[in-house]
């Protein structure tokens, strides 16, 4: 086998990237280690940047986005009885749209599908081969038989544990990691969700957030520590957590319901740089990992892919391969940026086991300057709705 690009990983960068090229009348192969059932059935992010959604219309895969997704203008920030309303659109003149990468997955697939893309489910043992020579490969077994497929690029858009990051030398990478000593257990319902923009709640007991999907479909998360069990947390125990964290206002007006998806997920900032190697590119969690108290995760993904997208179309367009030398440097610019909103947010809303009394105070008196600075409030939401690329 043969093509232009090799992609490892069906997941939205892989996908989003595959598309992006096809469009641009360049050859590539997805290589995806689960089924397509599988992949569908992760629910992970909720908020788009506009830069996000603007790219996905680019893709040609925004018409159902647009059409079911809303439009957020603000977000609150919660200190126990206080509410702080960002007004991301009055600050900044940027807004974020509400709906879930399950849905931007789904669509990139449809699409894909749909225009004869190559896409292969169930591979397995991927391994990538002479990426510092001219003529990279990728093997793997596949439908029981082994395959080579022949490049001239790799797209490692595999995840966080995928094999891509780990082909790049151990002498030439240099990891940056913080792992967070709690984890968000999150819990999706069919229910209206209590508000109409998302809040993220400070409290003593710990951290909340309540988010949504649509008008009948809620999503919501505390915070637990890193030695919870899902089979600890019965629906009950979970809305009678997360009441006790929001203001009572938001907690009163609460409807609760049965969970339809209940998981707990470790939270942890990690970047690895370079972001490229010869002829491998990275994007996405392959790349870099943020603690979604940000919205970043599938944002920073999508950014990669934008940059990732251009490099590879003036290549094969102009023969102009800049873009691909400078790539790493310009993705690693902006993924900087949100692993370090991410980390200010999580540091600011969540109860560290190890706080103090000073860093509680530390937490309050941030929260007194976002209510009383409109500066302070444009800084949040200027990385709460993305650089522009
Ligand atoms: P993904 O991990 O989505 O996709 C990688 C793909 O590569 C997967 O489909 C995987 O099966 C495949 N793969 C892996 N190894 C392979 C191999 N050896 N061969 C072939 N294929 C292979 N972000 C937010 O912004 N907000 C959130 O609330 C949020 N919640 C999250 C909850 C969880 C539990 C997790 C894990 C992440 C969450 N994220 C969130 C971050 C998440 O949305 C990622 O940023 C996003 O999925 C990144 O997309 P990809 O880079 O495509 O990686
Ligand atoms: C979500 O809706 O899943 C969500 C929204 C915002 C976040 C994290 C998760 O920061």
């Amino acid at each position: 086998m043969r093509t232009q690009v090799a992609v490892i990983g069906g997941g939205p960068a892989g996908l989003l990237l595959s598309r992006l090229l096809m469009r641009a009348g360049i050859d590539a192969v997805v290589l995806e280690r689960r089924s397509r059932d599988r992949v569908l059935s992760r629910i992970r992010a909720g908020v788009l940047e506009s830069g996000t959604a603007d790219t996905l219309r680019r893709a040609g895969v925004g018409e159902r986005m647009d059409r079911e997704g809303q439009v957020h203008s603000g977000c609150y920030l919660s200190a126990g009885e206080s509410l702080i309303r960002i007004p991301f659109g009055d600050l900044c003149g940027r807004n974020v749209t509400v709906y879930g990468q399950t849905e931007v997955t789904r669509d990139l697939y449809d699409a894909q599908e749909a225009d004869g893309a190559v896409i292969l489910h169930d591979v397995e043992d991927v391994a990538l081969h002479d990426l510092d020579g001219d003529a990279p490969f990728v093997s793997f077994r596949h439908e029981g038989g082994e395959h080579r497929l022949a490049c001239d690029y790799v797209a490692g858009c595999d995840g966080f544990h995928g094999p891509s990051r780990q082909a790049i030398p151990a002498e030439i990478r240099r990891e940056f990691e913080r792992v967070y000593p709690f984890g968000w257990l999150g819990i999706l319902s069919e229910t209206p969700p209590v508000t109409d923009e998302l809040i993220y709640a400070n409290h003593e007991r710990g951290f909340a957030l309540c988010s949504l999907r649509n008008p009948m479909l809620s999503r919501y998360y505390v915070q637990v520590g890193l030695d919870e069990k899902i089979e600890d947390w019965s629906d009950d125990r979970f809305w009678d957590e997360l009441r006790a964290r929001l203001p009572q206002g938001t907690a009163d007006a609460l409807v609760t319901g049965p969970s339809i998806e209940k998981s707990i997920a470790p939270l942890r900032s990690f970047v690895s740089e370079p972001m490229s190697w010869g002829r491998l590119f990275l994007c996405g969690d392959a790349a870099h990992i943020v603690p979604p108290t940000g919205a970043k995760g599938l944002n920073l993904a999508v950014g990669d892919v934008h940059y990732l997208s251009e490099a590879l179309i003036a290549f094969y367009r102009d023969r102009d391969r800049g873009k691909l030398a400078g790539y790493s440097e310009t993705a690693l610019a902006r993924v900087w940026k949100a692993v370090r909103f991410s980390w200010q947010m999580t540091t600011l809303l969540h109860r560290f086991p190890d706080n103090t009394g000073f860093d509680r105070r530390m937490q309050e008196a941030e929260l007194g300057q976002l209510e009383a600075s409109e500066t302070g409030r444009r800084l949040v939401a200027e990385n709460y709705t993305g650089a522009p690329y």
